[in-house]
């Protein structure tokens, strides 16, 4: 595998970033998480958005264009041939003291590792997931505003950890005032008819690209959605519950606490929404080409 750090590509053994970089001390840093389908790279644009804006959030300049990130991204990929996979965009706040000052930081670094994930077993995309609530709650929006992709997931590994104790692979995190806000690495959507719910991001939700495009197809199949403040009752109650992110996807969840969610299987909304996202996540996006195409551009 080639990572590419900085503006030059480097084998998997010589890919290596300071130990005083403030990302590894500090968790001081953004990144993304992208997937490519069927050789594009899928909602580009909005992970851009989300980085920069991110990146702005933690007063951190990113060291590049959009443009050169862009470059930098298909650059990647090409080099890797990939074609259906995930890219990872880290950028750390870069080497600094022994102390927190990031305005002694010198240099932002930027990596793109372009490789692949699976979250869950595929069996559970079939089945549906069974999710526990969990006694973590999700970051004050007053203090880390989980809206912030950064580096710092402690608050969600936490999450993570009571969840595979209790013998489930995810969790749903309630905010302070326990209302619902997202799983440790997804967002949480309930079905109610036509409906379709998700948790305002003030309630302790990142925006999702993912979450952002299933509301725009689902509203173009007819179906209302919106956010809405969610309680755990909300989701017991629910006739589908769904989860949905980069690495995701679309899954169904059909146990909540040990409690069936509608039939405890994954739902009729749940299934023609996968189908949908699938359909039209293999056939949009910005092309990656060839590294021959990549010589002939320049
Ligand atoms: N909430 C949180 C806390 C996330 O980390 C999402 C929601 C979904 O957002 P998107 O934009 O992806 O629809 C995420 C994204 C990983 C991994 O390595 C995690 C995410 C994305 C990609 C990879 O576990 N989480």
């Amino acid at each position: 595998m080639k990572i590419w750090i900085n503006g030059r590509l480097y084998g998997e053994r010589d890919a290596k970033i300071s130990v005083f970089d403030h990302g590894l001390l500090y968790g001081d840093g953004v990144f993304e998480g992208i997937r490519a389908y069927n050789g594009r790279v899928f909602l580009l644009d909005e992970h851009l958005d989300r980085l920069w804006a991110s990146a702005k959030a933690i007063a951190l300049t990113i060291p590049m264009s959009r443009d050169a990130m862009t470059r930098a991204v298909i650059e990647t990929c090409r080099a890797n041939r990939l074609r259906d996979g995930y890219i990872r965009l880290v950028v750390t706040r870069g080497v600094g003291t022994l102390g927190l000052n990031p305005y002694l930081c010198k240099k932002p670094q930027v990596i793109v590792i372009a490789g692949s994930i699976q979250l869950y077993p595929k069996e559970l995309y079939e089945q549906g997931m069974s999710v526990v609530t969990v006694g973590t709650h999700r970051n004050l929006p007053e203090a880390v505003n989980p809206r912030i992709k950064s580096l710092n997931y402690l608050n969600n590994v936490l999450a993570k950890i009571e969840a595979i104790n209790a013998g489930v692979m995810e969790c749903v995190l309630l905010n302070a005032q326990g209302y619902v806000a997202e799983a440790s690495g997804d967002n949480i959507f309930v079905v109610r008819g036509r409906t379709l719910l998700t948790p305002p991001t003030w309630c302790g939700a990142l925006r999702g690209i993912t979450r952002d495009a299933v509301m725009r197809l689902a509203s173009n199949l007819g179906y209302e959605a919106r956010e809405e403040v969610l309680t755990r009752y909300d989701l017991y109650v629910a006739d589908e519950v769904f989860l949905t992110g980069t690495a995701a996807e679309i899954i169904g969840v059909t146990t909540i606490d040990r409690r069936p969610i509608g039939d405890g299987r994954p739902g009729p909304v749940t299934r023609r929404l996968s189908a949908e996202f699938a359909a039209y996540a293999r056939s949009t996006g910005a092309p990656i080409g060839t590294m021959e195409e990549g010589r002939a551009d320049k």
